[in-house]
């Protein structure tokens, strides 16, 4: 260290120790990228104990390790509810490092002990086979984002906070990272923090200059220039810029000295004196090299303070003599020796300085959020169902009454603050705007006499960013919470990457005993395919439900509620539910509504069955007519009302899909309908005409191991679509009744010699169809005022 180290408000003796600190976490970094054996270069180093395969990131890793010892002080000093996001999450060996070196790894892991056979494992067991993943992952102690897929960091670190008023979520964000698009927008997050109810972000925006291979954006632009977009973005920059560690400690124990205080001062001013003005939270630009104190020169070429430093930066060990010595030099420059005692335990005077017990952040409880975790209250959805007084006879919009339910959630769970919903921009344009009232839209910035329902304490949480929704909503959720999100069907595809990565982060949270539940991840869409009267074809795209497919069985629900009724019961169980991805797709304009409530529950309850009462197969049908979402639900029993007159002795099984996962075997998904259930509900050798709301392939996956598959013949989404009418969408993609009426026809053996003139039945009703629309801009009356016939019903 330097001799400028004295000034600052460290003492030289908590300086000293910092530093020790730093270098053993560093020190273990390292380990953990190269070593699997001689764990404290106790005899000189060898091939022998260098990994074969080295695997890993260095270059961020010395920058978060400085941090975290920085933080483990203000924790210690002040008392700190402290929780860490790290953007970069390729800095694994980092986060290990710290939190072995605070005890919150053996705790956890205790064959990972304190000692000489302990890091040796700890070294081993790094991106090895069956040890542990090289970011920032499920496995690490107090980390609630992989950062594996970079960022998502700030939107999970105010996900974090909302809510939690004594938290404070220290978030690096690279400065790679903050090039992506979803971080770039997600600084906005301060427009919706309350600083009197909420936590603090701590945001430190890591500008180490380097991405992998090209230099970074924000690193390339005047300071002042950054200074002032960070200014733009609401918030007051602070700098940390420098190399050289002690007078870097000295500065950084400085200027988080002011962020603290600052941040203190906000909250007492909106705590205690009642201020109701956005504030301008501290964020920390720390300009330090990328490979921080790693080799400065490799094979004649800068590496420290390079993007040469980004992964391994000595990677020809075995080739080359030079780099095994540089490796040994290297790691001994952390002096191992004055860090870890002879047995390999880490020098008590130096782990004293991190704190204790559930301060740790390695022990933090709101980074294991299923311990936090307190159930919703959900009120009896059976108050908000809609009476059925002959069915299809009334139209309802079903997201409506699901704003209902969604609102009385919101009020039963008002003292405990552990709900929210989020939507970009569309909640009441999806119908729940219920959920609105009396609850508010979250909303610091301006407002002015022409805004509705926006509130400082408001819990819907609406910004045109899909990203900002579900990067909020997965922070909020996995520090044990609950929440909600609704979306336009089409437009949830912007979060497609994002839902992959929740999925994994579940997937293997549940392979970890120490992590606990954490509620569902819950989606409503809508606005849906066939329904894009004002949009057309840019807002449809059924093909969420194809993504999400791909998913752990364990991990995914699907469910299509064909009315209200069943879009209570469906909602109703996903509120409840834990560590799933729960997809509803529900319609919000008006339409028919089929289920009295108790029926309706059954039948969500079972996820797939027959609808008796539209069926006459007298249990043993010649067709079933299937269908699975609300549009095709009602064009199937369209088709059903023109058969029954056509063919009145054709013996019909209607058959209605909420859950699909049911539609698989058993083996595949736990919904999965037993087979012989299966096959009594589509009889083996009993054709099956099935409507179904998404792309039709779909459907051939989910059975392709049912006996009866061969038999299945599915109309669904083809990719038509403009603005029209809503039955010509169900023509433009041959959903429709006509079409299903002449698909049920053609299929049933007995009917072969009527199909020719079905055929030309059908053709004219097309061509009377485009007419009309195309002459008087509406569907014919008798497809707009059509009602299932009461003398069908059984
Ligand atoms: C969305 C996304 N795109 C690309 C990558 C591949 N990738 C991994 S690390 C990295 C560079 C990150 O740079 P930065 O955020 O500055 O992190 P640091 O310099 O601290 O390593 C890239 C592009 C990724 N992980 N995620
Ligand atoms: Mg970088």
């Amino acid at each position: 260290m330097s001799e400028a180290t004295s000034k600052g408000p460290l003492s030289p003796e908590l300086l000293a120790k910092m530093d020790a600190y730093w270098r053993a976490a560093n020190y273990l970094s390292v380990g953990q990228i190269y070593l699997k054996d001689n764990p404290l270069l106790e005899r000189p180093l060898t091939l022998d104990d260098v990994k074969p395969r080295l695997l890993g990131h260095w270059g961020t890793t010395p920058g978060l390790n400085f941090l975290y010892v920085h933080w483990n002080r203000l924790i210690r000093e002040r008392d700190l509810n402290m929780m860490f996001v790290i953007g970069p999450g390729h800095g694994g060996p980092g986060l290990v490092a710290n939190t072995y070196l605070e005890g919150s790894y053996t705790e956890i892991y205790p064959n990972i002990e304190q000692n000489r056979d302990g890091i040796k494992r700890l070294f081993r067991q790094f991106s090895w086979p069956y040890g542990i993943p090289s970011h920032v992952a499920p496995e690490t102690p107090g980390s609630i984002h992989e950062g594996g897929e970079l960022g998502y960091s700030l939107l999970h670190a105010y996900g974090a906070a909302f809510d939690n008023p004594n938290l404070i979520v220290a978030c690096v964000v690279g400065d790679g990272e903050a090039e992506t698009g979803p971080l770039a927008t997600s600084w906005h997050g301060n427009k919706f923090l309350n600083p009197a109810t909420d936590g603090a972000v701590l945001p430190i925006l890591h500008l180490n200059g380097y991405k992998i291979a090209n230099p970074t954006i924000l690193a390339r632009i005047p300071h002042t220039e950054l200074e002032e977009l960070m200014r733009g973005y609401g918030y007051e920059p602070f700098t940390l810029e420098g190399d050289d560690p002690a007078v870097m400690h000295q500065q950084a124990a400085a200027v988080f000295d002011t962020m603290l205080d600052r941040i203190a001062a906000i909250q007492k001013a909106a705590r205690e004196e009642g201020c109701t003005e956005r504030p301008a939270w501290p964020m920390l630009i720390m300009r330090t090299p990328k490979g921080w104190t790693g080799p400065k020169v490799v094979d004649g070429k800068p590496v420290e303070g390079t993007w040469r430093a980004h992964q391994v930066p000595l990677s020809e060990i075995f080739e080359k003599p030079e780099h095994l010595r540089q490796l040994d030099e290297w790691m001994r420059s952390y002096k191992p020796q004055e860090l870890f005692d002879e047995k390999g335990k880490f020098r008590e005077e130096l782990a004293e300085i991190a704190p204790k017990g559930r301060l740790r952040m390695g022990m933090n409880a709101h980074a294991n959020g299923g311990l936090l975790l307190k159930p919703l209250n959900v009120p009896n959805f059976r108050e908000f169902a809609i009476k059925i007084e002959g069915r299809g006879q009334k139209d309802a919009e079903s997201t409506r009454s699901l704003g209902q339910l969604l609102h009385a959630v919101m009020e039963a769970n008002k003292e405990q603050k552990n709900f929210r919903v989020f939507g970009p921009d569309e909640t009441a344009s999806n119908r729940l705007g219920d959920v609105i009232t009396g609850t508010g839209k979250a909303w610091m910035a301006e407002t002015l006499p022409v805004d509705e329902n926006l509130s400082e304490t408001g819990r819907v949480m609406e910004v045109l960013s899909e990203h900002m929704c579900e990067g909020w909503l997965e922070g909020y959720l996995l520090t044990g919470r609950h929440g909600f999100f609704n979306c336009y069907e089409a437009f949830i595809h912007i979060i497609d990457s994002m839902v992959n990565q929740h999925a994994k982060w579940l997937k293997v949270t549940r392979g970890i005993p120490w992590r606990k539940p954490i509620a569902s991840l819950n989606y409503l869409l809508s606005s849906l395919v066939w329904r894009q009267d004002h949009n057309g074809f840019s807002h449809q795209d059924p093909g969420f439900i194809d993504h999400l497919m791909n998913k752990k069985a364990d991990v995914v629900r699907i469910y299509l509620p064909p009315d209200a009724n069943t879009l209570l019961s469906v909602a109703d169980h996903c509120l409840r539910s834990k560590n799933y991805i729960n997809l509803i797709v529900a319609g919000k304009q008006p339409a028919p509504q089929w289920l009295p409530i108790d029926e309706a529950i059954a039948h969500c309850t079972t996820g797939l069955g027959e609808w008796k009462w539209a069926s006459n197969d007298e249990g043993n049908p010649e067709v079933v007519m299937a269908c699975c979402g609300d549009v095709p639900t009602l064009e199937a029993l369209a088709a059903v009302c023109l058969l029954r007159e056509k063919i009145p002795d054709l013996r019909i099984r209607v058959v209605n899909v909420v859950d699909l996962m049911a539609l698989q075997p058993q083996s595949e998904h736990p919904h999965g309908l037993p087979d012989e259930e299966f096959d009594r509900l589509f009889p083996v050798g009993t054709p099956v005409v099935f409507a179904f709301h998404g792309y039709p392939w779909l459907i051939h996956r989910l059975t392709y191991r049912r006996h009866n598959h061969d038999n299945i013949h599915v109309r669904g989404y083809k990719e038509e679509g403009t603005t029209t009418t809503p039955f010509d969408m169900c023509v433009l993609n041959n959903i429709d009744r006509y079409q299903l009426t002449l698909d049920v026809i053609t299929r049933v053996p007995r009917l072969a010699p009527r199909v020719k003139a079905a055929q030309q039945w059908y053709s004219e009703a097309i061509q009377r169809h485009h007419l009309y629309v195309a002459e008087n801009g509406d569907d014919l009356p008798e497809i707009r005022n059509w009602r299932w016939p009461q003398e069908l019903t059984h």
